[in-house]
């Protein structure tokens, strides 16, 4: 009896004391490396990750500017005083950078989320979209090559349905056909490929997650369902500016962002490496966001005129709340289709959790909730 409780107690002391054990503990955390960790997805994604212990290092092109912006948007306490949230300098149209960073981190999982996002500036900026959106996700892959590090480090690229860009709307199926119609959705072309190279030529773990549009309060305020957003919180509390917007029956698949940064991190955990379209499988034309946002908010809108004359008006007062500008027209324009995520829902095992309806509502709650603040604090 004595034996046995010596030997529990050696046993105890052993757990409790040895070094060992210790570090056995620490090296069980997961290291997660984030490009682009400032932006929407990137801090949802962070603050995901910690939330399943991972040590998180973010990478920012600039940290100060990216401290200020998680204070900002109320992510001091989740992300900045996590001592498991280390922000890190970098850029990745710099090789040197990129290969500095993976080298001194050495990460179990890299998350690829830095981008031009924006579709209409790629009209623009075609190269710089290029640079960043398509030889970016080589410089990380490349790197991950160089250093040795294609056996150890899983690596997530953030591709976007925009690499479709004509599919046929019918279609049953769409992975494997793209005709972009966008340097946006070129670029994302490019880092699609070269992200399923290098998992076919060096074995590297490496995921594509097709993502379709996702929106939250932290949706740059560009995109249109953001652009919509506040425009109606902002009419509510009695602003006449009137929104303009372009093409009102463009079709989009909208989800929550949100639930989309659980869809890559699921990825990075499959047995195999695999490219998952990304989406709710629901298509909403803008028109339709435009009237649910001011439904929110108990605004009906009725629409009169027709084509580039058309417009948006309270139906209880009469009031012009929306007009098309040709400005917000694209030289092309990517036809919707609804995305078939039948492989995403039975291999995956994901689902969105957050319907387009409970999307608009959070959207107008955040920016009400903000812009109430913001005039109070005048
Ligand atoms: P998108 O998003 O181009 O789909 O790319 P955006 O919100 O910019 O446009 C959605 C649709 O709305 C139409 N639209 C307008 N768009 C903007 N921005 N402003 C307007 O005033 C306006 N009026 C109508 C657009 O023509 C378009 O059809 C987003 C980005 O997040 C990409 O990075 C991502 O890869 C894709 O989604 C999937």
């Amino acid at each position: 009896m004595l034996k046995k409780t010596t030997v529990f107690l050696i046993l105890l002391m052993h757990f409790v004391h040895a070094d060992p054990s210790a570090s056995a503990l620490e090296n069980s955390q997961k290291k997660a490396l984030i490009f682009g960790v400032s932006g929407q997805d990137g801090t949802y994604l962070a603050e995901f990750l910690l939330s399943k212990n991972y040590q998180v290092h973010g990478v920012s092109r600039n940290p100060r500017l990216a401290e200020e912006l998680f204070t900002i948007k109320g992510f001091k306490i989740t992300l900045l005083e996590n001592p498991d949230f280390i922000l890190l300098e970098g850029d990745i149209v710099n090789s040197t950078s990129v290969i500095k960073l993976i080298d001194k981190v050495r990460p179990d999982e890299i998350y690829n989320l830095a981008a031009q996002s924006s579709v209409k500036q790629s009209f623009e900026t075609p190269e710089e979209t290029s640079e960043v959106n398509a030889i970016g996700t080589l410089r990380i892959l490349d790197a991950l090559q160089l250093l040795s590090l294609t056996k150890k480090v899983k690596f997530f690229q953030a591709a976007s349905s925009e690499i479709y860009g004509m599919y046929p709307g019918n279609a049953p199926y769409a992975k494997y056909r793209f005709h972009p119609k966008t340097p946006y959705g070129i670029a994302k072309l490019y880092s699609y490929w070269i992200t399923v190279n290098y998992r076919e030529a060096y074995g590297i773990f490496a995921c594509n997650g097709i993502l379709f549009n996702h929106e939250s309060p932290l949706r740059g305020e560009g995109f249109v369902t953001r652009k919509i957003t506040q425009a109606a919180v902002k009419y509510k509390l009695g602003s006449r500016e009137i929104l303009k917007l372009g093409n009102l029956d463009a079709q989009r698949d909208w989800g929550y962002a949100k639930d989309y940064v659980e869809a890559m991190w699921l990825m990075l955990q499959q047995d195999e490496p695999d490219d998952f379209l990304i989406a709710t499988g629901e298509l909403h034309s803008v028109r339709e966001f435009v009237e649910q946002a001011f439904g929110e908010l108990d605004i009906e809108i009725v629409w009169k005129e027709t084509g580039i004359d058309e417009i948006g008006v309270d139906k209880a007062t009469g009031q012009i709340i929306v007009q098309i500008d040709s400005d917000f027209y694209r030289p092309t324009e990517t036809t919707p289709f609804v995305p078939n995520v039948t492989e995403t829902d039975q291999k995956l095992n994901w689902k969105p959790k957050t319907d387009f309806r409970e999307l608009v509502k959070i959207m107008i709650e955040a920016d009400y909730k903000r812009e109430k603040s913001l005039s109070h604090n005048q």
